[in-house]
C-alpha cells in the first residue's frame, strides 16, 4: 500500500486528451522564399493529410552506412577519436587515399530483405538511409557522379533500389539521407572546420577546393532529382543535413523546385537558406517539452557513432531506448534510431538485438505508442544539465527523470509505469477522470480496482511490475 511520492502527480487535462495525433496549429507560412515550398502554400487540412502516416509512425530506423565503414574508425593502425562517418575529415584523409576504400567495399553479406525485417520485427515503421554521406560517396546507382557504390566498388548492386523494393513489400515507408551541402571528395563542396583545418574552407586537400554553387549544380541538384525519380516508389522522406551559409535562399530554392514535385515528399529543417521544411531535428537528446505544434522527431544513435565504427560498443541498453521512445512520444514526436552496419553489409549483432527487444515490448504496447497524441498532464520530468549541451545548438541538455510518462488516444490515457509504485497507485489526475482501468500487458485486460475522488484516483496493483521496463496502466475516460 505504501506509494511512491514521485508517482504523485499534479495534472491538468488540456483538449489534447481527446486527439489521437497532436493537433497542429497551421503555423501562416510567408512565402518570403525565393522558390515557394509546399510548406508555403498548402492548407492545414492538406498538410495534415501529407504528415499523416509520420505523425502515426513514432518510431523510424536511421540507417548509416558508406564506405567510411571499411576503416570502421581505424586509420593506418590507429584509432581515430569521433564518429564513424566523419572519418575522412577527423583524420584528414586526402581525397585521393579515401577514394581507395571504394574498391576494398563489397558488402556481399548485405540483405535487403533482412534489414527491412529487422525494422519491421522492431516495430518500426520506415527508414530513413544515407544515399549519400559528408564523404560524398552515393550509395546508389548515380549517373551523375562516378563515386558511387555501383561503378566504384565491387559490389556493383544498387543496395538502396533494394531496400526500396523490399520496405514497399513488407509495407514500411523508406527515404533518404542525402548531405547536400557537405561533400569532402567533390570540389566546391562544403567542410565542417574540425581539428587545424584553415578557414574559410576548412578543406584538407586542395582537390577540394572549387566553386560551392559549381559542386551543387553538377553533383547535389542532379544527384537529388535521381533520388526522387529514380526509385519507386518514391522516397517517402528527404532527410537533409548540415547545411552552412553557403546555402543561400536562391541556392536553396533550387533544391525547393525539385522536391515541389513531389507533391506527398516530407523534408526535414536541414535544407539551409531559411527553409523551415517540414520537421525539427533535435540529435542525441530529448527536449524538455518537444516542440509544442509542430512536428519533430529526435535521431539518436545506438552506441556513440552513426556509422560503423569496430571499437565502439558503448550502446544503450533495451531499456534505455524503449523509455526514450516513450519519452518521445508523449512529447509527440518520432524517435528515429540509427544503425550502423559493417563493410560486409550486416547490422552488429548488439544493435539488431536491442530493436527485436523493442519489438517485442511494442507488440503488447504498440497501441500506446503508434498514432498516440502527447501527454495530457502538466508538469516536467527532469531538469537542465549544468554540464552537458545539446549537438548543433550548444544549449544546455535536458536530463529526463525516469519515473513515468503518459500518452493518449480518444477516451485513453496510458500511463508508462517506469517506477512501480507497489500495490496503490495514487495519481492527481486534474480534470480527467478515469472510469476504469486495466494493464496493456494483462491479455485478459481485468479491471483493476479504483477508486476517482475528485481529482485524485487510487487504482490497486499487482505487487510486481508485468514489464520490467515499462508497464503500461491504461486509464478508460469515456471521452
Ligand atoms: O554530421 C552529421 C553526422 O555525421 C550524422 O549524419 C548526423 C545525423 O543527424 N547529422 C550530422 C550532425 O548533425
Amino acid at each position: 500500500m505504501k506509494v511512491k511520492p514521485s508517482l504523485l502527480f499534479t495534472s491538468v487535462l488540456t483538449s489534447l486528451l481527446a486527439a489521437a495525433a497532436p493537433a497542429f496549429a497551421a503555423e501562416a507560412q510567408t512565402a518570403a522564399h525565393p522558390v515557394a515550398a509546399i510548406q508555403d502554400k498548402e492548407t492545414p487540412a492538406q498538410r495534415d493529410a501529407r504528415m499523416a502516416w509520420w505523425r502515426e509512425a513514432r518510431f523510424g530506423m536511421f540507417i548509416h552506412w558508406g564506405l567510411y565503414a571499411v576503416p570502421a574508425g581505424v586509420w593506418n593502425g590507429k584509432p581515430i577519436d569521433g564518429v564513424g562517418e566523419w572519418i575522412m575529415n577527423d583524420a584528414s584523409i586526402p581525397v585521393a587515399d579515401y577514394k581507395k576504400l571504394a574498391p576494398q567495399f563489397n558488402p556481399t553479406q548485405f540483405d535487403a530483405h533482412a534489414w527491412v525485417a529487422l525494422a519491421k520485427a522492431a516495430g518500426m515503421k520506415y527508414i530513413v538511409i544515407t544515399s549519400k554521406h559528408h564523404d560524398g560517396f552515393a550509395m546508389y546507382d548515380s549517373k551523375a557522379d562516378p563515386f558511387n557504390i555501383v561503378q566504384a566498388t565491387p559490389f556493383k548492386r544498387d543496395p538502396l533500389k533494394e531496400l526500396a523494393a523490399e520496405a514497399q513489400k513488407q509495407g514500411l515507408k523508406f527515404g533518404f539521407y542525402y548531405s547536400q551541402d557537405q561533400d569532402w571528395t567533390a570540389p566546391g563542396g562544403a567542410a565542417y572546420k574540425t581539428g587545424n583545418h584553415a578557414p574559410p574552407t576548412f578543406h584538407w586537400d586542395k582537390a577540394q577546393d572549387g566553386n560551392f554553387a559549381e559542386y551543387l549544380h553538377k553533383k547535389a541538384l542532379p544527384q537529388l532529382k535521381e533520388l526522387l525519380t529514380n526509385y519507386q516508389p518514391a522516397p517517402a522522406v528527404i532527410w537533409y543535413d548540415t547545411p552552412t551559409k553557403d546555402m543561400t535562399p536562391e541556392l536553396a530554392s533550387e533544391f525547393v523546385a525539385l522536391t515541389n514535385a513531389h507533391p506527398n515528399l516530407i523534408w526535414n529543417n536541414r535544407l539551409g537558406g531559411g527553409y523551415p521544411g517540414d520537421t525539427e531535428t533535435p540529435e542525441q537528446h530529448i527536449p524538455a517539452q518537444g516542440f509544442p505544434g509542430k512536428d519533430w522527431e529526435t535521431c539518436m544513435t545506438m552506441n556513440e557513432t552513426w556509422g560503423y565504427k569496430s571499437t565502439d560498443t558503448n550502446f544503450k541498453s533495451t531499456e534505455v531506448l524503449i523509455r526514450n521512445l516513450v519519452d518521445i512520444a508523449s512529447k509527440g514526436g518520432n524517435y528515429l534510431l540509427n544503425v550502423g552496419p559493417d563493410a560486409t553489409g550486416v547490422i552488429p549483432a548488439a544493435e539488431a538485438e536491442r530493436l527485436r527487444e523493442i519489438g517485442k515490448w511494442l507488440d503488447v504496447n504498440g497501441e500506446s505508442i503508434y498514432a498516440s497524441g502527447p501527454t495530457p498532464f502538466a508538469g516536467d520530468h527532469g531538469s537542465y544539465s549544468a554540464t552537458e549541451k545539446t549537438v548543433g545548438e550548444g544549449k544546455p541538455k535536458w536530463v529526463p527523470k525516469w519515473d513515468w510518462r503518459a500518452t493518449t488516444k480518444k477516451g485513453k490515457v496510458y500511463v508508462h509505469l517506469f517506477e512501480w509504485p507497489g500495490t496503490t497507485l495514487k495519481l492527481d489526475t486534474g480534470k480527467v477522470k478515469a472510469k476504469s482501468a486495466y494493464l496493456l500487458a494483462d491479455p485478459q485486460h481485468a479491471p483493476l480496482a479504483l477508486k476517482q475522488d475528485g481529482k485524485s484516483l487510487e487504482v490497486k496493483l499487482p505487487e510486481k511490475p508485468l514489464d520490467p521496463i515499462d508497464t503500461v496502466l491504461v486509464l478508460e475516460t469515456g471521452s
